[in-house]
Protein backbone atom coordinates (compact mmCIF):
# COMPACT_ATOMS: atom_id res chain seq x y z
CA UNK A 1 0.00 0.00 0.00
CA UNK A 2 1.15 3.60 -1.03
CA UNK A 3 1.04 5.78 2.22
CA UNK A 4 1.09 9.64 2.32
CA UNK A 5 1.63 11.38 5.50
CA UNK A 6 2.54 14.86 6.42
CA UNK A 7 2.59 13.97 10.67
CA UNK A 8 3.80 16.78 12.81
CA UNK A 9 6.44 15.95 15.51
CA UNK A 10 5.62 14.94 18.88
CA UNK A 11 7.45 18.55 20.06
CA UNK A 12 5.67 20.09 17.92
CA UNK A 13 2.28 18.56 18.74
CA UNK A 14 2.95 19.07 22.69
CA UNK A 15 4.09 22.97 21.97
CA UNK A 16 0.78 23.31 20.49
CA UNK A 17 -1.21 21.37 22.78
CA UNK A 18 0.25 23.32 25.68
CA UNK A 19 0.02 26.70 23.77
CA UNK A 20 -3.79 25.51 23.10
CA UNK A 21 -4.64 24.38 26.68
CA UNK A 22 -2.86 27.90 28.48
CA UNK A 23 -4.75 30.00 25.81
CA UNK A 24 -7.80 28.96 26.32
CA UNK A 25 -7.33 28.71 30.24
CA UNK A 26 -6.24 32.37 30.64
CA UNK A 27 -9.35 33.66 29.65
CA UNK A 28 -11.96 35.36 32.02
CA UNK A 29 -14.16 32.57 30.43
CA UNK A 30 -11.99 29.30 30.64
CA UNK A 31 -12.61 27.05 27.29
CA UNK A 32 -11.13 23.98 25.72
CA UNK A 33 -10.34 23.17 22.43
CA UNK A 34 -12.71 19.96 21.89
CA UNK A 35 -10.41 18.49 19.43
CA UNK A 36 -8.11 17.31 22.48
CA UNK A 37 -10.90 14.75 23.59
CA UNK A 38 -9.74 12.38 21.39
CA UNK A 39 -6.84 10.67 22.79
CA UNK A 40 -6.77 6.82 22.29
CA UNK A 41 -8.89 6.14 25.73
CA UNK A 42 -10.95 9.28 24.67
CA UNK A 43 -11.67 7.83 20.58
CA UNK A 44 -12.63 4.61 22.97
CA UNK A 45 -14.90 6.67 25.10
CA UNK A 46 -16.01 7.94 22.02
CA UNK A 47 -16.95 4.65 20.36
CA UNK A 48 -18.73 3.78 23.61
CA UNK A 49 -20.78 6.84 23.12
CA UNK A 50 -21.73 5.55 19.47
CA UNK A 51 -23.47 2.61 20.89
CA UNK A 52 -25.32 4.08 23.96
CA UNK A 53 -29.01 4.14 23.19
CA UNK A 54 -29.35 7.58 24.19
CA UNK A 55 -26.59 8.64 21.46
CA UNK A 56 -29.04 8.65 18.38
CA UNK A 57 -26.56 10.22 15.28
CA UNK A 58 -23.99 7.47 14.71
CA UNK A 59 -26.69 4.68 14.52
CA UNK A 60 -29.06 6.75 12.35
CA UNK A 61 -26.35 8.06 10.15
CA UNK A 62 -24.85 4.67 9.64
CA UNK A 63 -28.51 3.12 9.26
CA UNK A 64 -28.92 5.51 6.27
CA UNK A 65 -25.51 5.14 4.02
CA UNK A 66 -26.38 2.19 2.51
CA UNK A 67 -29.08 4.01 0.70
CA UNK A 68 -26.89 6.92 -0.17
CA UNK A 69 -24.34 4.84 -1.58
CA UNK A 70 -26.85 3.17 -3.71
CA UNK A 71 -28.21 6.67 -4.88
CA UNK A 72 -24.42 8.12 -4.68
CA UNK A 73 -23.40 5.07 -7.24
CA UNK A 74 -25.48 6.46 -10.00
CA UNK A 75 -24.21 10.33 -9.55
CA UNK A 76 -20.77 9.42 -9.95
CA UNK A 77 -20.31 8.82 -13.25
CA UNK A 78 -16.00 7.62 -14.11
CA UNK A 79 -13.20 7.92 -11.56
CA UNK A 80 -13.20 8.88 -8.14
CA UNK A 81 -11.08 9.62 -5.61
CA UNK A 82 -13.17 10.16 -2.10
CA UNK A 83 -11.64 12.13 0.95
CA UNK A 84 -12.64 11.77 4.43
CA UNK A 85 -11.88 14.19 6.88
CA UNK A 86 -11.51 12.75 10.65
CA UNK A 87 -11.73 9.62 9.29
CA UNK A 88 -11.32 7.38 12.80
CA UNK A 89 -11.65 3.86 12.84
CA UNK A 90 -12.62 3.50 9.17
CA UNK A 91 -16.13 2.21 9.59
CA UNK A 92 -18.39 4.42 7.16
CA UNK A 93 -16.16 4.64 4.26
CA UNK A 94 -16.82 0.45 4.39
CA UNK A 95 -20.79 1.13 3.81
CA UNK A 96 -19.97 3.53 0.70
CA UNK A 97 -16.83 1.58 -0.94
CA UNK A 98 -19.42 -1.91 -1.16
CA UNK A 99 -21.78 0.00 -3.50
CA UNK A 100 -19.43 3.08 -5.00
CA UNK A 101 -18.14 1.00 -8.53
CA UNK A 102 -15.98 4.16 -9.51
CA UNK A 103 -13.77 5.05 -6.74
CA UNK A 104 -9.59 4.89 -7.44
CA UNK A 105 -8.29 6.32 -4.44
CA UNK A 106 -9.75 7.06 -0.79
CA UNK A 107 -7.42 9.18 1.14
CA UNK A 108 -8.50 9.18 4.74
CA UNK A 109 -7.21 12.54 6.70
CA UNK A 110 -7.13 12.23 10.71
CA UNK A 111 -4.39 12.73 13.39
CA UNK A 112 -4.37 9.54 15.43
CA UNK A 113 -1.14 8.23 12.88
CA UNK A 114 -1.14 4.21 14.05
CA UNK A 115 -5.02 3.95 14.18
CA UNK A 116 -5.08 5.26 11.10
CA UNK A 117 -2.30 3.19 9.41
CA UNK A 118 -3.78 -0.01 10.87
CA UNK A 119 -7.15 0.86 9.77
CA UNK A 120 -6.44 1.43 6.70
CA UNK A 121 -4.29 -1.79 6.06
CA UNK A 122 -7.39 -3.58 6.66
CA UNK A 123 -9.13 -1.63 4.47
CA UNK A 124 -6.68 -1.86 1.44
CA UNK A 125 -7.10 -5.69 2.25
CA UNK A 126 -10.94 -5.26 1.81
CA UNK A 127 -10.80 -3.45 -0.96
CA UNK A 128 -7.89 -4.08 -3.19
CA UNK A 129 -9.83 -2.22 -6.41
CA UNK A 130 -9.04 0.89 -4.28
CA UNK A 131 -5.99 2.58 -3.15
CA UNK A 132 -5.91 3.59 0.20
CA UNK A 133 -3.44 7.03 0.74
CA UNK A 134 -4.01 7.64 4.88
CA UNK A 135 -2.46 11.12 5.79
CA UNK A 136 -1.57 11.45 9.40
CA UNK A 137 -2.34 15.53 9.95
CA UNK A 138 -5.00 17.79 11.59
CA UNK A 139 -7.90 17.37 9.09
CA UNK A 140 -8.99 21.17 11.07
CA UNK A 141 -6.06 23.04 9.53
CA UNK A 142 -5.22 22.98 5.60
CA UNK A 143 -3.26 19.80 4.87
CA UNK A 144 -1.94 18.70 1.26
CA UNK A 145 -3.40 16.03 -0.34
CA UNK A 146 -1.34 13.27 -1.71
CA UNK A 147 -0.46 13.92 -5.76
CA UNK A 148 -2.64 11.65 -7.37
CA UNK A 149 -3.72 11.11 -10.68
CA UNK A 150 -5.78 14.21 -11.14
CA UNK A 151 -9.31 13.08 -10.47
CA UNK A 152 -12.57 14.28 -9.32
CA UNK A 153 -12.86 14.55 -5.37
CA UNK A 154 -15.61 13.14 -3.24
CA UNK A 155 -15.08 15.41 0.09
CA UNK A 156 -16.59 12.87 3.18
CA UNK A 157 -17.09 14.39 6.34
CA UNK A 158 -19.79 12.16 8.19
CA UNK A 159 -20.84 11.80 11.67
CA UNK A 160 -21.66 15.70 12.56
CA UNK A 161 -18.17 16.64 13.54
CA UNK A 162 -19.29 20.61 11.72
CA UNK A 163 -21.66 21.18 14.36
CA UNK A 164 -18.30 20.95 16.59
CA UNK A 165 -17.44 24.09 14.90
CA UNK A 166 -19.17 27.08 15.47
CA UNK A 167 -21.06 29.10 12.36
CA UNK A 168 -17.92 30.92 11.26
CA UNK A 169 -15.52 28.16 11.60
CA UNK A 170 -17.60 26.15 9.88
CA UNK A 171 -18.12 28.20 6.93
CA UNK A 172 -13.98 28.51 7.10
CA UNK A 173 -13.56 25.02 6.77
CA UNK A 174 -15.83 24.51 3.95
CA UNK A 175 -14.10 27.26 2.11
CA UNK A 176 -10.71 25.92 2.98
CA UNK A 177 -11.88 22.46 1.99
CA UNK A 178 -13.69 23.59 -1.54
CA UNK A 179 -10.27 24.91 -2.60
CA UNK A 180 -8.26 21.70 -1.63
CA UNK A 181 -10.67 19.80 -3.38
CA UNK A 182 -10.70 21.97 -6.11
CA UNK A 183 -13.08 22.41 -9.31
CA UNK A 184 -15.53 19.86 -10.06
CA UNK A 185 -15.73 18.60 -6.29
CA UNK A 186 -18.47 17.05 -4.07
CA UNK A 187 -19.08 17.00 -0.79
CA UNK A 188 -20.99 14.16 1.48
CA UNK A 189 -22.31 15.74 4.74
CA UNK A 190 -23.80 14.10 7.89
CA UNK A 191 -25.52 16.84 10.02
CA UNK A 192 -27.45 16.94 12.93
CA UNK A 193 -30.93 18.08 12.95
CA UNK A 194 -32.14 20.64 15.85
CA UNK A 195 -35.14 18.49 17.41
CA UNK A 196 -36.87 18.46 20.52
CA UNK A 197 -34.03 19.82 23.48
CA UNK A 198 -35.26 16.79 25.68
CA UNK A 199 -33.68 14.38 23.09
CA UNK A 200 -30.81 16.22 22.75
CA UNK A 201 -30.26 16.66 26.33
CA UNK A 202 -30.34 13.24 26.83
CA UNK A 203 -27.99 12.15 23.97
CA UNK A 204 -25.19 14.18 25.80
CA UNK A 205 -26.36 13.23 29.59
CA UNK A 206 -26.25 9.52 29.03
CA UNK A 207 -27.44 7.22 31.95
CA UNK A 208 -23.90 5.34 32.13
CA UNK A 209 -21.81 8.02 32.53
CA UNK A 210 -20.13 7.70 29.30
CA UNK A 211 -20.69 10.93 28.05
CA UNK A 212 -19.01 12.40 31.39
CA UNK A 213 -16.13 10.09 31.45
CA UNK A 214 -15.40 11.10 28.40
CA UNK A 215 -15.39 14.84 28.81
CA UNK A 216 -13.36 14.53 32.11
CA UNK A 217 -11.28 12.95 29.94
CA UNK A 218 -10.08 15.77 28.35
CA UNK A 219 -7.73 16.94 31.74
CA UNK A 220 -6.67 13.36 31.93
CA UNK A 221 -5.28 14.16 28.06
CA UNK A 222 -4.05 17.45 29.41
CA UNK A 223 -2.05 15.84 32.40
CA UNK A 224 0.03 13.15 30.11
CA UNK A 225 0.79 15.48 27.26
CA UNK A 226 1.23 19.21 29.48
CA UNK A 227 2.91 17.57 32.71
CA UNK A 228 0.08 19.00 34.11
CA UNK A 229 -1.95 17.68 37.58
CA UNK A 230 -5.62 18.37 36.99
CA UNK A 231 -7.41 15.86 39.48
CA UNK A 232 -10.70 14.90 37.20
CA UNK A 233 -12.86 13.71 39.91
CA UNK A 234 -13.19 17.48 41.16
CA UNK A 235 -14.73 18.28 37.79
CA UNK A 236 -18.60 17.97 37.43
CA UNK A 237 -19.86 17.20 33.73
CA UNK A 238 -22.18 19.63 32.75
CA UNK A 239 -24.27 19.50 29.24
CA UNK A 240 -27.54 21.41 28.15
CA UNK A 241 -28.98 22.68 24.49
CA UNK A 242 -28.95 26.32 24.47
CA UNK A 243 -31.74 27.14 22.21
CA UNK A 244 -30.74 30.58 21.57
CA UNK A 245 -27.47 28.95 19.93
CA UNK A 246 -28.87 26.11 18.93
CA UNK A 247 -26.03 24.00 20.30
CA UNK A 248 -25.52 21.55 23.07
CA UNK A 249 -23.18 23.54 25.77
CA UNK A 250 -20.37 20.49 27.20
CA UNK A 251 -19.07 22.01 30.59
CA UNK A 252 -16.72 20.89 33.25
CA UNK A 253 -17.59 22.32 36.30
CA UNK A 254 -14.76 22.69 39.68
CA UNK A 255 -16.33 21.30 42.55
CA UNK A 256 -13.99 23.28 44.43
CA UNK A 257 -11.79 25.94 44.83
CA UNK A 258 -8.46 25.04 43.52
CA UNK A 259 -5.00 25.49 41.54
CA UNK A 260 -3.33 23.33 38.63
CA UNK A 261 0.14 23.35 37.63
CA UNK A 262 0.07 23.33 33.50
CA UNK A 263 3.59 22.96 32.22
CA UNK A 264 5.22 26.08 34.27
CA UNK A 265 1.85 27.77 35.14
CA UNK A 266 -0.37 27.76 37.68
CA UNK A 267 -4.41 28.34 36.88
CA UNK A 268 -6.80 29.00 39.58
CA UNK A 269 -10.40 27.36 39.65
CA UNK A 270 -12.70 29.20 42.24
CA UNK A 271 -15.74 26.83 43.43
CA UNK A 272 -18.57 26.41 40.42
CA UNK A 273 -16.20 27.95 37.81
CA UNK A 274 -16.46 26.28 34.10
CA UNK A 275 -14.25 25.21 31.57
CA UNK A 276 -16.27 25.29 28.37
CA UNK A 277 -15.24 21.75 26.39
CA UNK A 278 -17.56 21.69 23.50
CA UNK A 279 -20.51 22.96 21.33
CA UNK A 280 -22.15 20.87 19.36
CA UNK A 281 -24.45 22.75 16.46
CA UNK A 282 -27.52 21.73 15.29
CA UNK A 283 -29.04 23.00 11.86
CA UNK A 284 -32.28 23.00 9.98
CA UNK A 285 -31.75 21.64 5.99
CA UNK A 286 -32.36 24.88 5.25
CA UNK A 287 -30.13 26.67 7.59
CA UNK A 288 -27.26 24.47 6.86
CA UNK A 289 -27.45 24.80 2.98
CA UNK A 290 -27.52 28.83 3.54
CA UNK A 291 -24.14 27.87 5.83
CA UNK A 292 -22.61 26.16 2.92
CA UNK A 293 -23.87 28.66 -0.02
CA UNK A 294 -21.34 31.24 1.56
CA UNK A 295 -18.74 28.71 1.34
CA UNK A 296 -19.07 27.79 -2.24
CA UNK A 297 -21.10 24.81 -2.10
CA UNK A 298 -24.55 24.20 -3.73
CA UNK A 299 -27.44 21.75 -2.80
CA UNK A 300 -27.47 18.60 -4.92
CA UNK A 301 -29.22 16.06 -3.05
CA UNK A 302 -30.82 15.83 0.58
CA UNK A 303 -31.45 12.47 2.67
CA UNK A 304 -33.27 12.01 5.94
CA UNK A 305 -34.56 9.51 7.94
CA UNK A 306 -37.64 9.08 9.01
CA UNK A 307 -38.00 10.31 11.46
CA UNK A 308 -35.67 13.69 10.68
CA UNK A 309 -33.34 13.02 13.32
CA UNK A 310 -30.24 14.08 11.17
CA UNK A 311 -29.08 14.85 7.63
CA UNK A 312 -26.66 13.66 4.85
CA UNK A 313 -25.97 16.03 1.95
CA UNK A 314 -24.64 16.04 -0.79
CA UNK A 315 -23.28 19.12 -2.12
CA UNK A 316 -21.40 20.32 -5.22
CA UNK A 317 -18.44 22.94 -5.36
CA UNK A 318 -19.79 25.77 -7.28
C1 LIG B 1 -17.84 14.09 17.26
N1 LIG B 1 -19.03 14.89 17.59
C2 LIG B 1 -19.86 15.07 16.40
C3 LIG B 1 -19.76 14.47 18.78
C4 LIG B 1 -21.00 15.37 18.99
O1 LIG B 1 -22.09 14.83 19.12
O2 LIG B 1 -20.87 16.60 18.98
C5 LIG B 1 -18.89 14.49 20.00
C6 LIG B 1 -19.64 14.18 21.26
N2 LIG B 1 -19.61 14.91 22.34
C7 LIG B 1 -20.34 14.36 23.27
N3 LIG B 1 -20.91 13.28 22.77
C8 LIG B 1 -20.46 13.13 21.52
Amino acid sequence: MQTSQFAITEGDFRSLFIRDVLDGLQQPKKSLPSKYFYDSQGSQYFDQICNLEEYYPYRTELSMLPDVARDLNSILQNSWEIVEFGAGSLVKIRLLLQQLDNIEHYVPIDIAGDHLRQASDRLQQEFPQVSVLPIEADFTQPAPLPETRSLPKLGFFPGSTIGNFSPEQAQIFLSNIRQSLGKHSRLLIGVDTKKDPNVLHNAYNDSMGVTAAFNRNILTHINRICDANFDSQTFAHYAFYNPVASRIEMHLISTLAQEVNIDDQMIAFSEGENIHTENSYKYTPDEFLALAATSGWDREKIWQDKAHMFSIFLLSAR
